[in-house]
């Protein structure tokens, strides 16, 4: 059986969030995408297509968001928009854009379910994964992958979503969408300390959600071999306990060793990135028939970005990840997974997991 394309979202709509050039969440990002974006519509097997964005319901956002600030957000970038807190910019453009971001998630999610593509990449901005129920934070404005996640519960008849969160930062509105609940296990890899500050390794969820949150906060230099001991020990078996109908990823790619926004320094490579995606469609290949979403979060270094959505949409297409990554470059050191510190956090998650 010949596989369906690998569905990517995009468009001009996520420039219309303009937080200025010195800004580094900017419209640059979306700008290096798009020779990459190019590249895989020519692909001469025509394993990609592109599909439109479309906007979130009200419904749908205020599945995550209050109404109160769903509607202050609206205000706020009506009136021109300015600063939403000390990092978060907002333009008048902000508030739909961010609706088309988590709508995109959305379309992207919709072609999955319908069999029109194998899995679907949301190259969208805002990112989301900051946002919490009350407040945008850290350049995000809605919650996309929650949002998205949401949907697949209320309007879908899901009953377990997987997420997982590999960037460099901790998803603290995420993990707080589902805190208590139990249809939708939480996984987040983020160096530690770093923004936001939240993410320690023993907030496991509360309630009827408790043993759905998996936080993995990692020391700097953490790199490729911390991150598959990492899915191997704490990411691979609790999906497999799981059995997840829906795996979305809230893929960032700040934690590319050439990213280096403030004091980030994680030393993921780009064939690590592959690597990670290729596990990842495993996972959904073996526990959801494939079902499979992204959507774009971090990563603020232009090249780096490229060279990792890059090797991510080649993986997701089928091309395995030894061949997706062209970036072969590595960063000076990052610590072996045999380290004593990095031995005894996987260790000690495994037991707070029961895995
Ligand atoms: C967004 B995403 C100290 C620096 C705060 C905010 C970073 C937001 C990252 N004021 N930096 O997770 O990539
Ligand atoms: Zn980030």
């Amino acid at each position: 059986m010949i596989a369906q394309p690998t569905a990517i979202i995009t468009g001009p709509i996520f420039k219309e969030h303009d937080t200025g050039l010195r800004h580094p969440e900017n419209v640059r990002r979306l700008e290096a995408l798009s020779p990459v974006v190019e590249d895989c519509l020519n692909d001469a097997q025509k394993r990609f297509v592109l599909l439109e964005p479309q906007e979130a319901s009200r419904e749908a956002i205020t599945r995550v968001h209050s109404r109160a600030y769903v509607e202050a957000l609206r205000e706020f970038c009506e009136d021109g928009g300015r600063k939403l807190d000390l990092d978060t910019s907002v333009s008048e453009g902000s508030y739909k854009a961010g609706l088309y971001a988590a709508g995109g998630l959305m379309r992207g999610i919709d072609a999955v379910l319908t069999g029109e593509a194998q899995n679907a990449f949301a190259l969208v901005r805002p990112p989301g994964h900051h946002a919490t129920a009350e407040r945008g934070m850290g350049f995000c404005l809605f919650n996309s992958i929650a949002v998205a996640a949401r949907y697949l519960i209320e309007e879908q008849g899901l009953s377990r979503v997987m997420i997982i969160d590999w960037d460099v930062h901790h998803g603290n509105g995420t993990q707080d969408s589902f805190y208590n609940d139990s249809r939708v296990l939480f996984y987040s890899s983020h160096q530690s300390p770093l923004y936001p500050g939240t993410g320690f390794l023993d907030d496991i969820g509360t309630g009827r959600g408790r043993g759905y949150n998996a936080n993995l906060p990692v020391p700097p230099n953490s790199g490729d071999e911390v991150m598959q001991a990492a899915f191997t020990q704490i990411l691979e078996p609790l999906a497999e306990r799981y059995q997840p109908e829906f795996i979305l990823v809230s893929a960032g790619y700040d934690a590319h060793w050439r990213d280096a926004l403030y004091a980030t320094a994680l030393a993921v490579t780009t064939p690590g990135f592959a690597e990670m995606t290729a596990r990842v469609k495993r996972l959904a290949d073996t526990f959801c028939n494939g079902r499979l979403a992204l959507s774009l979060e971090g990563g603020y270094n232009p090249e780096a970005l490229a060279a990792g959505v890059g090797a991510t949409l080649r993986v997701l297409a089928g091309e395995n990840p030894e061949q997706a990554a062209y970036d072969q470059g590595q960063p000076d050191k990052a610590l072996p997974a045999q380290h004593e510190f990095i031995r005894a956090l996987l260790k000690e998650a495994r037991q707070l997991h029961s895995l």
